[in-house]
């Protein structure tokens, strides 16, 4: 018996189900640094630079672990167009009595993948990816016959079952979430740690020369390059955050600063996406950082959520809602992205920030990405399809999965509600309140309207009068429209003409 075993470049762990299952001596591993994968959306330089380099060590590592690899490189002879091709050439050396694959990420492969077993005449056999905590049978489980998923409770359980934190049955201190010890605006000369910095050793270098090469314009530097590519680098990673910036994740974690791209973040969202680190093995080492006293229990609790909640809720919601997922768009909205999304030239210090740390780093914290590019893009109308697209291409741990619902959903309440109670939707005073952005900006966050306002105080008011007919009735809006209400009606004409002229100038 021969097992052709497909590994994708976001399946790179060694307790892979599809490489758990196989025995070295009756397998061949396939791995495909594919032209279909680099084309199908655009991808930040640095996020292929990221999968080619972690794909060519993680083979390495096979080899030395005595497995027979398949490895087809982007810039040999005769690239693979797509895993078909690779499959097919596969084939036509050897035959093979199984294709094995774990699931992939997202639903354009999974439909391609379920059509292979009559194209290629052989049995393939699909594994379920158990490297998340919750299968999809038990996620549908807990989301059968509830009204409202929300995050809160499905995590609640996702403690239970693991373990983390919990004293029995009660949560560790008594409370499950700790946010509101969160949540604290930056000060300024507080002393920020640097995420982990790994120099890129020869295959990684090779790899960058690759990606330069083959797409001069492509988004965003490939330089410097400074990610981990191997599991023990991102183990490395993992000692350093704990160590440097854990005990401060909680209270600083929706804080924005000039300058800053990563304060106390961890930046593991692609290490783990990727399978360089294993999402339970990390939330372990974070308890077991407060069980040592090193970390307070209102940073341990915060960053495991992350994890363990809302990571795993995303991707049930991702699955549970279909391929039409992506195409939601429940507020109608039809602006086509703004140039600068793309280029970061705007006026607005806080978008330039965001968006500029984004062509740099490949990388923006959570905050950055809902209250500032996922904000402005709701109040301004964008189309959510677009926007989706923009996610996708510009950050280096975007795979579907994850992205969709945290912008489709999450940030652009384009599912309806599904994912939040309410949109969110803010004017410039949360983001004056949590960062140091609109000191330097050309526009002002006190003036509600003329020409040198902040454009998210007029587009916030704009927004909620736009999709007055949809939202009115959201309960968490009441008050909001009844504030609308009670304006008078110059005031009121007054912010739709100021957000009519910033609308007009995108
Ligand atoms: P930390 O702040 O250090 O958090 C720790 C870990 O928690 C992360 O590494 C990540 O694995 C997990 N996590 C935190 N928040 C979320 C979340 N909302 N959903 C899922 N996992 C979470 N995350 C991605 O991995 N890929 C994406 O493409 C992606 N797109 C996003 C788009 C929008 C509009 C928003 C609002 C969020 C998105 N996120 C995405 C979630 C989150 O912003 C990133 O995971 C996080 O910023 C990564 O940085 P970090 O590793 O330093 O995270
Ligand atoms: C993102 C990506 C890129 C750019 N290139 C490849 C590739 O050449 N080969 C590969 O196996 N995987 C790649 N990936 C990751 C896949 O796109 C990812 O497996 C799917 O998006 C499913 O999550
Ligand atoms: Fe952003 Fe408005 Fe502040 Fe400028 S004033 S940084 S546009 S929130």
């Amino acid at each position: 018996m021969t097992d052709l075993v497909l590994v994708l470049g976001d399946q790179l762990s060694p307790d892979l189900p599809s490489l758990r299952q196989t025995r070295p001596e009756e397998a061949d591993i396939l791995m495909v640094e594919a032209l279909s994968e680099t084309d199908y959306v655009w991808h930040h330089r640095k996020k292929m630079v990221l999968i080619f380099s972690a794909m060519r060590h993680f083979s390495r590592a096979l080899e030395n672990d005595g497995r027979r690899v398949i490895h087809h490189r982007l810039d040999q002879e005769r690239p693979c167009a797509d895993f078909a091709d690779a499959i097919g050439r596969a084939l036509a050396t050897r035959p093979y009595d199984r294709l094995i694959i774990t699931e992939p990420g997202e639903w354009r492969l999974r439909r391609e993948f379920e059509t292979w077993q009559d194209r290629f005449g052989l049995p393939v056999v699909i594994l379920e990816d158990d490297r998340f905590l919750c299968s999809h049978a038990r996620f549908d489980a807990w989301a059968e016959g509830r009204k409202q998923l929300r995050m809160e409770y499905f995590y609640r359980e996702m403690r239970r079952e693991t373990g983390l934190l919990m004293e029995g049955d009660k949560p560790a201190g008594g409370k499950w979430n700790y946010d509101a010890e969160n949540r604290k605006p930056v000060v300024d000369d507080l002393f920020m740690p640097r995420p982990h910095s790994v120099e890129p050793d020869a295959i990684t270098r090779e790899v960058l020369d690759m990606v330069a090469t083959r797409f001069p314009d492509g988004f965003g530097d490939l330089e410097p390059f400074r990610f981990a590519v191997t599991a023990e680098e991102a183990e490395a990673a993992l000692d350093h955050f704990i160590a440097a910036a854990l005990a401060e994740f909680g209270p600083y974690q929706d804080a924005m600063l000039r300058g800053e791209s990563f304060l106390w973040h961890s930046v593991f969202s692609a290490y783990i996406n990727i399978g360089l680190l294993d999402p339970l093995a990390v939330c372990q080492r974070v308890e077991a950082a407060w069980q040592a006293g090193n970390v307070p229990l209102n940073s341990a609790e915060g960053f495991i959520r992350q994890i363990i909640g809302w990571r795993e809720y995303v991707r049930g919601i991702y699955w549970r809602e279909g391929p039409d997922y992506v195409h939601r768009n429940a507020l109608g909205a039809k602006r086509p992205l703004p140039d600068f999304y793309w280029s970061g030239e705007t006026d607005m210090a806080c978008l330039s920030a965001a968006i500029g740390q984004t062509r740099r780093e490949a990388y923006a914290h959570h905050i950055q990405r809902l209250m500032v590019t996922g904000t402005f893009a709701l109040i301004a109308g964008v189309d959510p399809h677009a926007l989706h697209e923009w996610y996708l291409a510009v950050y280096i741990d975007a795979f579907e999965w994850v992205e969709a619902p945290n912008v489709i959903g999450m940030s652009q309440f384009a599912d309806g509600g599904l994912l939040g109670s309410k949109p969110y939707a803010a004017s410039g005073a949360y983001i004056d309140r949590m960062s140091d952005y609109c000191g330097t900006c050309r526009y002002k966050v006190k003036d509600k309207t003329g020409p040198d306002s902040c454009p998210f105080n007029s587009l916030y008011w704009d927004f909620l009068d736009r999709n007055d007919g949809t939202l009115r009735g959201n309960p968490r809006l009441g008050p909001v429209y009844r504030n609308w209400d009670r304006m008078d009606e110059a005031k009121r004409q007054a912010y739709r003409d100021r957000a009519r002229d910033v609308l007009d100038a995108l």
